[in-house]
């Protein structure tokens, strides 16, 4: 059967849940964040990664009914960190193009973060580049303004893969910038990356945006960031995207 119908039957049944990676302060590894990723849990118990079912979310319906699962249970499991006294600060949510742009998300956060009197600045809604692609120039800017005033963080993700040009940027009143992982990964190997990296880490620095070193997966991308004066990042060497319950360990014992 289609991953479109497989998804609306998970989604009916409880069985797509948000997985937490850590984000981490790099000279110390405290945690300093979360970023939430859906998960589709199988009949037979075994775990998809939303890599494998990313193309469904083309549909509008589909992306629609993620966003709101996953905002759902995100609030959810941040009321009980609350609750616990567990440390955290924000968890990012990734949310697609067409639902960043519908005019109706500051809403749906508020509603679905109010009904577990969450406050909102305790999210970061997490939109790729392709949001430059297409609609007026105002259409981005206005989006990310009704965010802003309700007071929900917004990170423009996956930067530096190609949409969105600098003055893109200036006009995009974003909270962070996260650093595609394709440049983390070719840090030591190809200087052109650590280019990059610099200039996005320059640009953010005068923008007063924070940045999120992606995908780290060895101490010496950790070493060259940090040279860079890159502070924060997440990726497999701290850890993978884990269940909340054993991201719950991982905020009492680092948070
Ligand atoms: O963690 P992973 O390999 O599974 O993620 C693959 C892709 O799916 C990434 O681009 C990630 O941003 C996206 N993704 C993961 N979780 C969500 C989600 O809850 N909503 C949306 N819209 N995209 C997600
Ligand atoms: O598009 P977005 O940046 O949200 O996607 C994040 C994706 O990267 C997810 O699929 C997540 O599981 C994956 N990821 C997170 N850390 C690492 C890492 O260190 N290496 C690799 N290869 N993938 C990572
Ligand atoms: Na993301
Ligand atoms: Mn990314």
């Amino acid at each position: 059967i289609s991953m479109v119908r497989q998804l609306d039957a998970a989604m009916a049944q409880g069985r797509v849940i948000p997985h937490y990676q850590p984000i981490v302060r790099l000279e110390t590894a405290e945690i300093v964040g979360l970023e939430a990723l859906a998960r589709l849990v199988m009949p037979d118990g075994s775990v998809v990664s939303a890599g494998a079912f990313h193309a469904a979310l083309a549909d509008p319906r589909i992306a629609y009914h993620l966003t709101g699962q996953m905002l759902e249970q995100v609030a959810r499991d941040i009321r009980g960190w609350l609750d616990a006294g567990i440390p955290f600060q924000h968890v990012g949510v990734n949310v697609t193009t067409g639902d960043f742009m519908r005019g109706d998300l500051a809403e749906r956060v508020t509603t679905l973060f109010g009904a577990h009197q969450v406050p909102l600045s305790h999210v970061v809604l997490e939109v790729n580049e392709s949001v430059f692609m297409g609609g007026s120039d105002q259409a981005v800017p206005r989006a990310v303004e009704a965010l802003r005033e309700q007071g929900i963080l917004v990170a423009l993700d996956d930067f530096g893969t190609g949409f969105a040009s600098l003055t893109h940027l200036l006009s995009f009143p974003v909270d962070v910038i996260k650093i595609d992982r394709s440049f983390v990964e070719k840090l030591g190997s190809d200087p052109s990356s650590g280019v990059v990296v610099r200039a996005i880490l320059d640009i953010a620095r005068r923008l007063d945006m924070k940045v999120i070193a992606e995908g780290i997966e060895t101490t010496q991308q950790v070493a060259v960031l940090r040279q860079f004066g890159c502070l924060i990042g997440q990726g497999y060497l701290f850890s993978r995207p884990v269940p909340a319950s054993d991201a719950t360990q991982m905020l009492r014992l680092f948070g």
